[in-house]
């Protein structure tokens, strides 16, 4: 598979020395929206991406944004500000940032090494590590100046409009699915009163330049000393507030089970997976953040669990367009899974709680 583009790729990136060297290409991670692939020839190898342009109608605009963001680091790291390593692109022999190969869009990124993504976050310490590379990278966006980002999906984080969304696709019930999912869907539309509360929030919150991807397999450690080595994945880095960031990571570093897991006994938040996050996230923001911010992260964490299973529902109603799929009914399994961990969220409410005060 993607011998031909190899090929291509490898000429533009400058990675073969002879004409007849060899290039190997492979998948790597686990991502739902990019083809991400590591293309070797006899040089370093390089990360290659086929953009979903389904996702990023202009993808232009998006790698203009992550080298914005790119340069701000490296600034930043030039000035002991930022330790982590920093997610580069590559620019093509021809100092291009965005390669055309029959109409889908291409880009390179450098290759972060010894490191590994995890998709289910394996103990407290990991959780630590990871929430602290997320808050350093938050922190260091500071003084980034957001308006400086296009809005690639916009109202990326829009609970009302992405229930709305949910809406269109139940009327329309294109493939017949609604019957399938009555319960998720009815779940759905019942929740008015996050959404309020969310809107309320939104208006006492300062806006910052967010990650607004902060699952964990968007962040690398060290394969040797299992410390963080850097945050990845900065497609949705626009303005936003922390508390969607926040929330992602209990989303997604709290369950023991993977995201698409059936299992869903076991599909609980783990309180102190949760506190880690806290502990993590908080510390290196500890001068920027406001006490509304850190305990507007409840809702965060509320808001991601449902939302992102709204989001895969709607996707399995419209016929699996947005998120790669491996199985008939894998998004409706992925909802069904947030939904539990949210609904185990709602249940501990009082004892996390009081860890954001
Ligand atoms: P998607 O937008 O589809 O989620 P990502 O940019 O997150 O794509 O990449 C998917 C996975 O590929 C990551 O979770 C990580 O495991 C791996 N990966 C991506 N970029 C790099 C890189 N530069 N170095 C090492 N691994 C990477
Ligand atoms: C997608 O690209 P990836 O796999 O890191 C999605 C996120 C969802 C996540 C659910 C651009 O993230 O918003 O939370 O899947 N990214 C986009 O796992 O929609
Ligand atoms: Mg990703």
């Amino acid at each position: 598979m993607y011998t031909e583009q190899a090929n291509i790729l490898s000429e533009h990136f400058g990675l073969k020395n002879n004409l007849d060297s060899k290039v190997t290409i492979k998948p790597i991670g686990n991502g739902h929206i990019n083809t991400t692939l590591l293309l070797q020839g006899d040089n370093v190898p390089v990360v290659v991406q086929k953009l979903n342009t389904y996702v990023f109608p202009q993808p232009n605009k998006l790698v203009n944004n992550s080298r914005l963001i790119e340069q701000h680091l490296v600034n930043k790291k030039q000035n002991n500000n930022y330790d982590l390593e920093i997610i580069k692109h590559v620019a093509t022999l021809n100092q291009d940032y965005l390669i055309d190969i029959k109409g889908d869009s291409w880009r390179g990124l450098e290759f972060i090494g010894g490191s590994y993504s995890e998709d289910v976050v394996a103990n407290v310490q990991q959780a630590k590590i990871a929430a602290n590379a997320f808050g350093q990278f938050a922190a260091a966006l500071e003084d980034f100046d957001a308006t400086q980002l296009f809005s690639v999906i916009p109202d990326f984080h829009h609970l009302a409009k992405r229930i709305e969304a949910l809406k269109e696709v139940v009327e329309l019930d294109k493939h017949d699915l609604v019957t399938c999912a009555q319960d998720e869907v009815d779940f759905c539309l019942n929740q008015q009163d996050l959404i309020d509360e969310l809107e309320t929030l939104k208006t006492q919150l300062p806006l910052r330049a967010c990650h607004n991807d902060t699952k964990i397999n968007n962040m690398l450690f060290c394969s040797k000393e299992h410390n963080a080595k850097a945050v990845i994945d900065l497609d949705t880095c626009m303005s936003g507030y922390w508390l969607f960031d926040f929330g992602d990571m209990v989303r997604t570093f709290c369950s023991p089970e993977e995201e698409d897991s059936t299992n869903l006994d076991n599909v609980i938040i783990r309180e102190d997976i949760f506190e880690a996050i806290v502990e993590g996230y908080v510390t290196p923001l500890q001068s920027l953040i406001t006490r509304a911010e850190k305990q507007s992260f409840w809702v965060g964490a509320k808001v991601m669990c449902l939302m992102i299973g709204v989001r895969f529902l709607t996707d399995y109603l419209d016929g699996d367009n947005y998120f790669s799929i491996k199985r008939v009914g894998h998004n409706l399994d992925r909802a069904k899974n947030q939904f539990t961990l949210y609904r185990d969220l709602l249940k501990k409410e009082e004892k996390l709680r009081v860890l954001l005060d």
